[in-house]
């Protein structure tokens, strides 16, 4: 049971939803609602029945970043309040288990999009927006958007984006593949639990080994992603739930999947 004023989290069968809540200042992340993601992500972690997480924000933003207003209580330095605050729970979302679908609704602004852009999936509504913020008031991107924002969208527009405040509306997201899915606005939410549980019911072993391999695969050769890829086949192959996939497709019969 999580209980923090800034964040929601709703567990509807195998999908949770967790709302970022402090729409007054557009869900900007302050210490007590960063404290309460750590804590958020590792319950999400631990629930076995969770499959698939919508992470998003109440009110008509995603989150406008750090709270400007804070500063950075108890700590000297930010080397400190983000290894204490920021780095674990975005590395939990980056090593989770469960599949991350960023819902993305109005402004998503500088820590927040590199929150985004860490999910495994992002769906936005059609007035949303990407905002590489941190230039505009003397920074540069951190919480590892540098590394999210040069491994989607290259060089020389991640560059761009991060030394001239560059925003990029849901649409041109889609274009670039940072984003999957454009929705209406007022569709927005449905859409994305629509998504999450049709993913739900997809292969959890499959689903868990594909995300771990793909979330390292970068920093490996292709020749080792070969190999490793073959090491986990070798396991799913002898899974029940793959051997009673491919049982129930000769049978022309839908697959039911277990997670064994
Ligand atoms: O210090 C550290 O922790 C270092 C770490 C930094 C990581 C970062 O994330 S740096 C980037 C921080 N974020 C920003 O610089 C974005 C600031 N916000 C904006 O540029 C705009 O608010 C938006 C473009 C996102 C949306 O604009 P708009 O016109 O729709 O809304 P608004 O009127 O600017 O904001 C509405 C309210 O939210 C307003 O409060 P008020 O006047 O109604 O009382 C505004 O002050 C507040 N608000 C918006 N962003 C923040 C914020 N309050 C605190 N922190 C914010 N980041």
């Amino acid at each position: 049971m999580l209980n923090n004023q800034f964040l929601n989290l709703d567990v509807d069968g195998a999908v949770a939803t967790l709302s970022l809540n402090a729409p007054q200042k557009l869900n900007a992340f302050n210490q007590e609602m960063r404290l309460g993601l750590l804590e958020a992500i590792q319950l999400i972690e631990e629930d076995d029945a969770v499959r698939v997480v919508i992470f998003t924000g109440a009110g008509r933003a995603f989150s406008a970043g750090a709270d400007l207003s804070e500063g950075m209580p108890g700590y000297d330095t930010f080397v400190d309040q983000c290894a204490a605050e920021y780095k674990p729970w975005v590395m939990g979302i980056h090593n989770s288990s469960k599949i991350y679908i960023a819902a993305v609704n109005g402004a998503c602004a500088g820590a927040a999009s590199a929150v985004a852009m860490n999910c495994d999936l992002m769906i936005m509504a059609e007035d949303a927006f990407i905002y590489q913020a941190f230039s505009a008031i003397g920074l540069m991107p951190d919480i590892g958007a540098t590394w999210l924002l040069l491994q989607k969208i290259g060089y020389q527009r991640a560059f761009e984006m991060a030394i001239d405040a560059g925003r990029l509306s849901a649409n041109e997201c889609l274009e670039l593949g940072l984003a999957n899915k454009v929705v209406a606005p007022e569709e927005l939410m449905s859409a994305a639990s629509e998504w999450a549980h049709k993913l739900s019911q997809g292969a959890p072993l499959a689903q868990q080994a594909t995300k771990s391999l793909m979330r390292k695969a970068f920093n490996m050769s292709y020749s080792q992603v070969i190999d490793e890829e073959a090491v986990l086949q070798s396991s799913l192959i002898k899974s029940e739930d793959a051997v009673n996939a491919s049982e129930a497709f000769l049978n022309k019969q839908k697959p039911t999947f277990k997670g064994r």
